[in-house]
């Protein structure tokens, strides 16, 4: 028979495997009964427990789309309900992983020699190395092209490169044991990928210093990647990949997973703001969900999960056959993030003077989905890709 769940509207677990399902599951289960109790305490000082890394690389939940190299090799759509699942107590938690899982390793197994994915890959996939990825510096963020950090030929060191430059705004760089950095050439004044061995760098050439007192994404750890002729040996260079197409391409997945995640956080809300709506009493000792004003809160906020859901499974089954064109990620990725952050303020309002207590949760997806609306392409920067694509036309400059 036909029936409605307020959980899955539009019935989207119709359209996952069997085994995409179980995988779904460990993920929740894992995070909501691991996760969530710790990240009040994670929130509220500012303290990302990098164990969180290696127990979710112990459930194989690491670049689990990846094949071989001890990872899971699952495909698009589990790899998003994990996500989706992560996110759904907290989208710093959800960030940590999408920069180990997408960013780094994805970069590595898209670009890097097959020594570099032996040497780190496995590694990688248990957290027991950490990741992050430098591509933003405080003076080009929506435009990367511009990066003024250098690679050249190290003076003394025969073999190695010498990279100077700053990044900013990078999630996990404080804890990274390995630093994907996008630099110019000197010589080409072409972008290229290196990877930065923390253990190799010798004092004063790589400093990580930590970026405090933010207010969103508390339970991430982000920082600056302070670099004066580090050292990089020529074997850790991304051989086949030059410009902008190495960073964006390991962007394209894990934009692809915020897409997911934040339906993850907007879920969250719409079940706790339900419940709020339907204990609390006002005037006449009515619940506020009697109220039509806050069910239409409700039905908006609903409507626009489930249509996201469907959209981040069409887009991960075309990414599987090869179809997913990086325009339909931005397409996504944009809708997803604007959608959640709309419905989250809106939600918040539910819970009234409580939405100000942080044990209501609701303030702290608010917070958090500012941030996923701005990285990875602001909103905006994503509406010009998709202008560009509509009309043939560059609005960027
Ligand atoms: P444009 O001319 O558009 O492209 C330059 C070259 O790049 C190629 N390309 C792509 N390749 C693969 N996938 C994509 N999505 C690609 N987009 C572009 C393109 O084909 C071209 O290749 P080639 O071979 O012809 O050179 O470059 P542009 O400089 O005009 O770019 C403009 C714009 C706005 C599209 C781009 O700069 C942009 O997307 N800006 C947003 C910056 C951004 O997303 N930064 C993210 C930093 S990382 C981060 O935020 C991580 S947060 C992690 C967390 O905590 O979760
Ligand atoms: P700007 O580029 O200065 O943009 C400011 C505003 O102007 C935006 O609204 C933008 O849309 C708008 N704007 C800019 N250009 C145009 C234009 N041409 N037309 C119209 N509007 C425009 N980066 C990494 O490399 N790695 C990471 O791990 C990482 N993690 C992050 C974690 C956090 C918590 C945060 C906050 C950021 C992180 N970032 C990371 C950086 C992030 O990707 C950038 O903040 C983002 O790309 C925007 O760049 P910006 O902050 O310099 O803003």
């Amino acid at each position: 028979p036909a029936t409605f769940d307020w959980k899955d509207p539009l019935q989207a677990s119709n359209l996952f495997t069997d085994e995409e399902m179980s995988i779904a599951e460990t993920a929740e289960s894992y995070c909501q009964e691991r996760m969530l109790p710790r990240v009040l305490d994670a929130y509220r000082n500012e303290d990302y427990d990098k164990k969180i890394l290696e127990e979710m690389g112990e459930l194989g939940l690491l670049g689990a789309t990846i094949q071989g190299y001890d990872c899971a090799g699952v495909s698009s759509v589990a790899s998003g309900l994990i996500t989706r699942a992560v996110e759904r107590v907290d989208s710093g938690y959800r960030s940590g992983m999408s920069v180990q899982s997408s960013l780094v390793m994805g970069g590595i197994e898209e670009f890097g020699t097959e020594e570099l994915k032996q040497k780190f890959l496995p590694q990688l996939a248990k957290g027991k190395v950490l990741g992050c990825f430098g591509l933003t510096e405080p003076n080009h963020g929506s435009d990367p092209g511009s990066m003024e950090t250098i690679a050249k030929p190290h003076p003394t060191k025969k073999g190695y490169y010498s990279l100077s430059g700053a990044k900013t705004w990078i999630t996990n760089s404080p804890i990274a044991d390995l630093l994907l950095v996008w630099a110019k050439l000197q010589e080409t004044g072409k972008i290229r990928g290196f990877l930065i061995e923390r253990s190799q760098c010798p004092p004063g050439t790589l400093e990580t210093p930590p970026l405090k007192h933010k207010n969103g994404l508390r339970a991430s750890i982000t920082g600056m990647i302070q670099m004066d002729g580090c050292p990089v040996p020529e074997a850790n260079l991304f051989p086949g990949v030059e410009g902008l197409r190495g960073p964006f391409s390991c962007l394209n997945s894990a934009r692809y997973g915020i897409a997911w995640g934040t339906m993850g956080a907007l879920e969250d809300c719409i079940d706790r703001a339900r419940t709020y709506a339907l204990d609390r009493k006002q005037f006449k000792n009515n619940p506020l969900a009697k109220y039509q004003l806050v069910q239409k809160k409700l039905s908006d906020a609903a409507t626009d999960a489930s249509y996201g859901i469907l959209a981040a499974t069409q887009v991960g089954r075309l990414k599987d056959e090869g179809k997913a064109a990086p325009e339909m990620i931005s397409m996504i990725k944009r809708q997803n993030c604007d959608r959640a952050l709309v419905n989250a303020r809106v939600l918040q309002e539910i819970f009234g003077g409580n939405a100000v207590s942080d044990e209501y949760h609701i303030g702290r997806h608010v917070a958090n989905l500012f941030v996923t609306q701005t990285y990875e392409g602001q909103s905006d920067i994503h509406a010009l890709i998709l202008g560009r694509a509509i009309t043939g036309i560059q609005a960027f400059c």
